[in-house]
Protein backbone atom coordinates (compact mmCIF):
# COMPACT_ATOMS: atom_id res chain seq x y z
CA UNK A 1 0.00 0.00 0.00
CA UNK A 2 2.56 2.11 -0.04
CA UNK A 3 3.02 3.06 -3.26
CA UNK A 4 -0.21 4.70 -3.52
CA UNK A 5 0.42 8.20 -2.83
CA UNK A 6 2.76 8.17 -5.30
CA UNK A 7 0.82 6.56 -7.29
CA UNK A 8 -2.00 9.01 -6.99
CA UNK A 9 0.59 11.56 -7.47
CA UNK A 10 1.29 11.03 -10.61
CA UNK A 11 -2.11 10.77 -11.66
CA UNK A 12 -2.84 13.84 -10.37
CA UNK A 13 -0.25 15.19 -12.60
CA UNK A 14 -0.77 13.77 -15.59
CA UNK A 15 -4.92 14.94 -14.93
CA UNK A 16 -3.02 18.63 -14.33
CA UNK A 17 -0.60 18.25 -17.45
CA UNK A 18 -3.84 17.03 -20.05
CA UNK A 19 -5.74 20.76 -18.33
CA UNK A 20 -2.90 22.49 -19.45
CA UNK A 21 -2.71 20.78 -22.67
CA UNK A 22 -6.82 21.05 -23.47
CA UNK A 23 -6.09 25.11 -22.52
CA UNK A 24 -3.11 25.48 -25.11
CA UNK A 25 -5.43 23.73 -27.60
CA UNK A 26 -8.41 26.30 -26.99
CA UNK A 27 -6.07 29.35 -27.17
CA UNK A 28 -4.68 28.29 -30.47
CA UNK A 29 -8.16 28.00 -31.83
CA UNK A 30 -7.70 30.59 -34.49
CA UNK A 31 -10.90 32.23 -34.08
CA UNK A 32 -11.20 32.23 -30.45
CA UNK A 33 -7.77 33.96 -30.76
CA UNK A 34 -9.58 36.53 -33.64
CA UNK A 35 -11.63 37.48 -30.44
CA UNK A 36 -9.62 37.02 -27.78
CA UNK A 37 -7.19 39.32 -30.12
CA UNK A 38 -10.07 42.00 -30.35
CA UNK A 39 -10.84 41.98 -26.07
CA UNK A 40 -7.19 43.09 -25.63
CA UNK A 41 -4.59 40.65 -25.24
CA UNK A 42 -3.61 40.90 -28.83
CA UNK A 43 -0.04 40.35 -28.35
CA UNK A 44 0.21 36.63 -26.82
CA UNK A 45 -0.28 35.48 -30.23
CA UNK A 46 1.86 36.92 -32.37
CA UNK A 47 4.89 36.10 -33.63
CA UNK A 48 6.64 37.96 -35.67
CA UNK A 49 9.01 35.44 -37.42
CA UNK A 50 5.74 34.29 -39.55
CA UNK A 51 6.28 32.02 -42.43
CA UNK A 52 6.93 34.57 -45.20
CA UNK A 53 5.82 32.88 -48.44
CA UNK A 54 1.98 33.25 -46.72
CA UNK A 55 0.24 35.39 -48.88
CA UNK A 56 -2.63 37.70 -47.16
CA UNK A 57 -5.30 35.03 -48.33
CA UNK A 58 -3.65 32.58 -47.20
CA UNK A 59 -3.51 34.30 -43.70
CA UNK A 60 -7.21 35.33 -43.64
CA UNK A 61 -8.40 32.23 -44.95
CA UNK A 62 -7.33 30.27 -42.23
CA UNK A 63 -8.88 33.41 -39.40
CA UNK A 64 -12.32 34.30 -40.03
CA UNK A 65 -13.81 34.29 -43.28
CA UNK A 66 -18.07 33.64 -43.34
CA UNK A 67 -18.22 30.48 -45.65
CA UNK A 68 -20.25 32.83 -48.27
CA UNK A 69 -16.81 34.83 -49.39
CA UNK A 70 -14.15 34.49 -51.15
CA UNK A 71 -10.63 36.05 -50.93
CA UNK A 72 -8.05 36.88 -54.01
CA UNK A 73 -5.03 38.67 -53.48
CA UNK A 74 -4.52 41.96 -55.47
CA UNK A 75 -2.22 41.97 -58.42
CA UNK A 76 -0.99 45.60 -60.94
CA UNK A 77 -3.59 44.48 -63.81
CA UNK A 78 -6.50 45.29 -62.02
CA UNK A 79 -8.09 49.17 -61.25
CA UNK A 80 -9.38 48.71 -58.18
CA UNK A 81 -6.41 47.14 -56.09
CA UNK A 82 -2.85 46.93 -55.78
CA UNK A 83 -0.25 44.44 -55.78
CA UNK A 84 -0.16 45.17 -51.70
CA UNK A 85 -3.99 44.08 -51.38
CA UNK A 86 -6.49 41.44 -50.96
CA UNK A 87 -9.88 41.27 -51.84
CA UNK A 88 -12.35 39.56 -50.00
CA UNK A 89 -16.04 38.79 -52.45
CA UNK A 90 -18.78 38.28 -50.53
CA UNK A 91 -23.05 37.37 -51.29
CA UNK A 92 -25.37 36.05 -49.07
CA UNK A 93 -29.76 35.66 -50.13
CA UNK A 94 -31.63 36.81 -47.01
CA UNK A 95 -34.91 35.04 -47.42
CA UNK A 96 -36.66 36.48 -44.57
CA UNK A 97 -39.60 37.82 -43.56
CA UNK A 98 -38.16 40.69 -41.87
CA UNK A 99 -35.86 41.05 -44.70
CA UNK A 100 -35.96 39.79 -47.82
CA UNK A 101 -33.00 40.78 -50.24
CA UNK A 102 -29.50 39.88 -51.55
CA UNK A 103 -26.36 41.49 -50.63
CA UNK A 104 -23.26 41.63 -52.18
CA UNK A 105 -19.97 43.07 -50.52
CA UNK A 106 -16.79 43.44 -51.89
CA UNK A 107 -13.83 44.60 -49.47
CA UNK A 108 -10.36 45.64 -50.93
CA UNK A 109 -8.13 45.66 -47.75
CA UNK A 110 -4.46 47.59 -47.98
CA UNK A 111 -2.52 46.64 -45.38
CA UNK A 112 0.09 48.33 -46.12
CA UNK A 113 -1.39 51.60 -47.03
CA UNK A 114 1.69 54.57 -46.13
CA UNK A 115 -1.06 56.92 -44.08
CA UNK A 116 -2.54 53.52 -42.10
CA UNK A 117 -4.20 50.03 -42.80
CA UNK A 118 -6.90 51.08 -44.78
CA UNK A 119 -10.07 49.57 -46.29
CA UNK A 120 -12.65 49.84 -49.26
CA UNK A 121 -15.89 48.32 -49.78
CA UNK A 122 -18.85 47.90 -52.30
CA UNK A 123 -22.20 46.86 -51.73
CA UNK A 124 -24.73 45.73 -53.92
CA UNK A 125 -28.42 45.61 -53.04
CA UNK A 126 -30.93 43.52 -54.99
CA UNK A 127 -33.95 44.68 -54.30
CA UNK A 128 -33.61 48.18 -55.59
CA UNK A 129 -30.42 47.63 -58.05
CA UNK A 130 -28.17 49.84 -55.55
CA UNK A 131 -24.25 49.72 -55.90
CA UNK A 132 -22.60 51.89 -53.24
CA UNK A 133 -19.23 52.35 -52.04
CA UNK A 134 -17.17 53.62 -49.84
CA UNK A 135 -13.25 54.21 -50.05
CA UNK A 136 -10.21 55.22 -47.70
CA UNK A 137 -11.64 53.88 -43.88
CA UNK A 138 -8.61 53.75 -42.05
CA UNK A 139 -7.30 52.32 -39.22
CA UNK A 140 -8.67 53.42 -36.66
CA UNK A 141 -12.32 53.57 -37.54
CA UNK A 142 -15.35 51.97 -36.15
CA UNK A 143 -18.24 53.36 -37.87
CA UNK A 144 -21.79 51.68 -39.31
CA UNK A 145 -22.32 52.69 -42.85
CA UNK A 146 -26.17 52.83 -43.48
CA UNK A 147 -26.74 51.41 -47.34
CA UNK A 148 -28.81 54.22 -48.30
CA UNK A 149 -33.26 52.72 -48.41
CA UNK A 150 -32.73 49.62 -47.28
CA UNK A 151 -33.97 48.26 -44.23
CA UNK A 152 -35.73 45.24 -42.04
CA UNK A 153 -39.35 45.53 -41.35
CA UNK A 154 -39.56 44.14 -37.74
CA UNK A 155 -43.21 43.82 -36.25
CA UNK A 156 -43.19 46.16 -33.28
CA UNK A 157 -40.56 48.50 -34.08
CA UNK A 158 -41.02 49.36 -37.59
CA UNK A 159 -38.22 49.90 -40.38
CA UNK A 160 -34.73 49.16 -39.42
CA UNK A 161 -31.85 50.51 -41.26
CA UNK A 162 -29.61 47.99 -42.64
CA UNK A 163 -26.19 49.04 -42.12
CA UNK A 164 -22.53 47.68 -43.27
CA UNK A 165 -20.13 47.51 -40.32
CA UNK A 166 -16.66 48.00 -39.92
CA UNK A 167 -14.25 47.58 -37.34
CA UNK A 168 -10.42 48.58 -38.43
CA UNK A 169 -7.36 49.04 -35.79
CA UNK A 170 -3.97 48.44 -35.23
CA UNK A 171 -1.10 48.34 -38.09
CA UNK A 172 0.15 45.66 -40.47
CA UNK A 173 1.85 43.89 -37.63
CA UNK A 174 -1.09 43.26 -35.45
CA UNK A 175 -4.52 44.21 -37.82
CA UNK A 176 -7.46 43.75 -36.23
CA UNK A 177 -10.74 43.83 -38.83
CA UNK A 178 -14.38 42.82 -38.11
CA UNK A 179 -16.74 43.45 -41.51
CA UNK A 180 -20.33 42.92 -41.81
CA UNK A 181 -23.56 43.42 -42.92
CA UNK A 182 -25.85 44.62 -39.19
CA UNK A 183 -29.11 46.79 -38.57
CA UNK A 184 -29.19 48.90 -35.21
CA UNK A 185 -32.05 50.86 -34.06
CA UNK A 186 -32.48 53.37 -31.01
CA UNK A 187 -35.21 51.50 -28.56
CA UNK A 188 -35.63 53.85 -25.79
CA UNK A 189 -32.55 55.93 -26.34
CA UNK A 190 -30.48 52.64 -26.17
CA UNK A 191 -28.93 51.22 -29.11
CA UNK A 192 -30.20 47.71 -29.79
CA UNK A 193 -28.50 45.85 -33.16
CA UNK A 194 -30.12 42.83 -34.87
CA UNK A 195 -28.36 39.93 -32.27
CA UNK A 196 -30.59 41.93 -29.82
CA UNK A 197 -33.97 42.15 -31.96
CA UNK A 198 -36.11 38.87 -32.54
CA UNK A 199 -37.00 38.31 -35.86
CA UNK A 200 -34.01 39.71 -36.93
CA UNK A 201 -31.18 37.92 -34.81
CA UNK A 202 -31.49 34.72 -37.24
CA UNK A 203 -30.47 36.68 -40.06
CA UNK A 204 -28.43 39.21 -38.82
CA UNK A 205 -25.78 40.09 -38.28
CA UNK A 206 -23.98 38.94 -41.02
CA UNK A 207 -19.84 39.00 -40.41
CA UNK A 208 -17.75 38.24 -43.60
CA UNK A 209 -14.52 39.05 -42.24
CA UNK A 210 -12.64 38.95 -38.56
CA UNK A 211 -9.88 38.58 -37.11
CA UNK A 212 -6.14 39.63 -36.27
CA UNK A 213 -3.42 39.26 -38.16
CA UNK A 214 0.07 39.68 -38.88
CA UNK A 215 0.97 41.57 -41.88
CA UNK A 216 4.08 43.43 -41.23
CA UNK A 217 6.34 40.89 -42.96
CA UNK A 218 4.46 41.52 -46.45
CA UNK A 219 4.65 45.11 -46.74
CA UNK A 220 8.43 45.32 -45.05
CA UNK A 221 9.24 42.43 -48.28
CA UNK A 222 7.42 44.81 -50.59
CA UNK A 223 8.33 48.24 -49.80
CA UNK A 224 11.42 50.80 -49.02
CA UNK A 225 12.64 51.12 -46.00
CA UNK A 226 11.10 54.40 -45.52
CA UNK A 227 7.53 53.28 -46.74
CA UNK A 228 7.58 50.47 -44.16
CA UNK A 229 8.92 53.04 -40.95
CA UNK A 230 5.63 55.36 -42.38
CA UNK A 231 3.67 52.10 -42.19
CA UNK A 232 4.20 51.16 -38.69
CA UNK A 233 3.29 54.95 -37.99
CA UNK A 234 -0.60 53.82 -38.24
CA UNK A 235 -0.73 52.52 -34.37
CA UNK A 236 -3.32 51.32 -32.29
CA UNK A 237 -5.14 53.85 -30.41
CA UNK A 238 -6.27 52.03 -27.24
CA UNK A 239 -9.10 54.27 -26.80
CA UNK A 240 -10.37 52.47 -29.90
CA UNK A 241 -10.53 49.73 -27.94
CA UNK A 242 -12.47 50.92 -24.93
CA UNK A 243 -14.94 52.25 -27.04
CA UNK A 244 -15.20 48.93 -28.86
CA UNK A 245 -16.14 46.96 -26.57
CA UNK A 246 -19.16 48.39 -25.44
CA UNK A 247 -19.80 49.43 -28.98
CA UNK A 248 -22.41 48.16 -31.34
CA UNK A 249 -19.63 46.64 -33.96
CA UNK A 250 -18.64 44.52 -31.04
CA UNK A 251 -21.60 42.26 -30.66
CA UNK A 252 -21.36 38.45 -31.95
C1 LIG B 1 7.78 31.88 -33.83
O1 LIG B 1 7.63 30.84 -34.78
C2 LIG B 1 8.84 30.18 -35.12
C3 LIG B 1 8.58 29.15 -36.21
O2 LIG B 1 7.26 29.18 -36.66
C4 LIG B 1 9.44 29.55 -33.87
O3 LIG B 1 10.65 28.91 -34.18
C5 LIG B 1 9.66 30.61 -32.81
O4 LIG B 1 10.10 30.01 -31.62
C6 LIG B 1 8.37 31.39 -32.53
N1 LIG B 1 8.67 32.48 -31.64
C7 LIG B 1 7.89 32.80 -30.60
C8 LIG B 1 8.32 33.95 -29.77
O5 LIG B 1 6.86 32.19 -30.35
C1 LIG C 1 5.33 28.15 -45.53
O1 LIG C 1 4.11 28.12 -46.21
C2 LIG C 1 4.13 27.43 -47.45
C3 LIG C 1 2.79 27.60 -48.14
O2 LIG C 1 1.75 27.74 -47.23
C4 LIG C 1 4.46 25.97 -47.19
O3 LIG C 1 4.54 25.27 -48.39
C5 LIG C 1 5.82 25.89 -46.48
O4 LIG C 1 6.09 24.55 -46.14
C6 LIG C 1 5.81 26.75 -45.22
N1 LIG C 1 7.13 26.76 -44.63
C7 LIG C 1 7.34 26.60 -43.32
C8 LIG C 1 8.77 26.67 -42.90
O5 LIG C 1 6.44 26.42 -42.53
C1 LIG D 1 -5.41 39.88 -61.39
O1 LIG D 1 -6.72 40.04 -60.90
C2 LIG D 1 -7.72 39.83 -61.84
C3 LIG D 1 -9.04 40.04 -61.17
O2 LIG D 1 -9.18 41.32 -60.73
C4 LIG D 1 -7.62 38.43 -62.40
O3 LIG D 1 -8.58 38.27 -63.41
C5 LIG D 1 -6.26 38.18 -62.95
O4 LIG D 1 -6.15 36.83 -63.36
C6 LIG D 1 -5.21 38.48 -61.93
N1 LIG D 1 -3.89 38.32 -62.48
C7 LIG D 1 -2.95 37.59 -61.90
C8 LIG D 1 -1.62 37.56 -62.60
O5 LIG D 1 -3.15 36.97 -60.87
C1 LIG E 1 -38.68 36.66 -51.03
O1 LIG E 1 -38.93 37.27 -52.28
C2 LIG E 1 -39.08 36.36 -53.34
C3 LIG E 1 -39.28 37.13 -54.63
O2 LIG E 1 -38.56 38.30 -54.63
C4 LIG E 1 -40.25 35.46 -53.08
O3 LIG E 1 -40.34 34.49 -54.10
C5 LIG E 1 -40.06 34.76 -51.74
O4 LIG E 1 -41.20 33.98 -51.45
C6 LIG E 1 -39.84 35.77 -50.66
N1 LIG E 1 -39.55 35.09 -49.41
C7 LIG E 1 -40.09 35.44 -48.24
C8 LIG E 1 -39.70 34.64 -47.06
O5 LIG E 1 -40.84 36.38 -48.12
C1 LIG F 1 6.52 40.63 -51.90
O1 LIG F 1 7.82 40.46 -52.37
C2 LIG F 1 8.20 39.09 -52.53
C3 LIG F 1 9.64 39.06 -52.88
O2 LIG F 1 10.11 40.30 -53.26
C4 LIG F 1 7.32 38.49 -53.60
O3 LIG F 1 7.65 37.12 -53.75
C5 LIG F 1 5.88 38.58 -53.14
O4 LIG F 1 5.03 38.09 -54.16
C6 LIG F 1 5.51 40.01 -52.85
N1 LIG F 1 4.19 40.02 -52.28
C7 LIG F 1 3.24 40.81 -52.70
C8 LIG F 1 1.95 40.73 -51.99
O5 LIG F 1 3.42 41.56 -53.63
C1 LIG G 1 -8.16 31.26 -49.93
O1 LIG G 1 -7.39 32.06 -50.76
C2 LIG G 1 -7.60 32.00 -52.19
C3 LIG G 1 -8.43 33.08 -52.70
O2 LIG G 1 -9.76 32.78 -52.50
C4 LIG G 1 -8.22 30.77 -52.73
O3 LIG G 1 -7.77 30.56 -54.04
C5 LIG G 1 -7.92 29.64 -51.84
O4 LIG G 1 -8.50 28.46 -52.36
C6 LIG G 1 -8.47 29.90 -50.47
N1 LIG G 1 -8.06 28.83 -49.57
C7 LIG G 1 -6.84 28.57 -49.12
C8 LIG G 1 -5.66 29.32 -49.53
O5 LIG G 1 -6.71 27.73 -48.32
Amino acid sequence: MTSAPPLLFLLSLLLALSATQAQKKKADNPLLRGIQGKLGSISTSINSSKNHTKSFCDRVNTTGISKDCSCRNGNETASDEGPLSFVVECERAFESMVFNDTIGLKLVVAPCDQAGSSVSFNVVEKNHNLDYEISGIHAGDEVNYPIPGVSAIVPGIGHIGIDVAVLIFGNPDELSMKVGVNACAAVRDKQVCASAIPGLSRILPWWILWGTYSFGDICTANSTSTAAAAVRMGSTPMERLAKQQQGVISEA
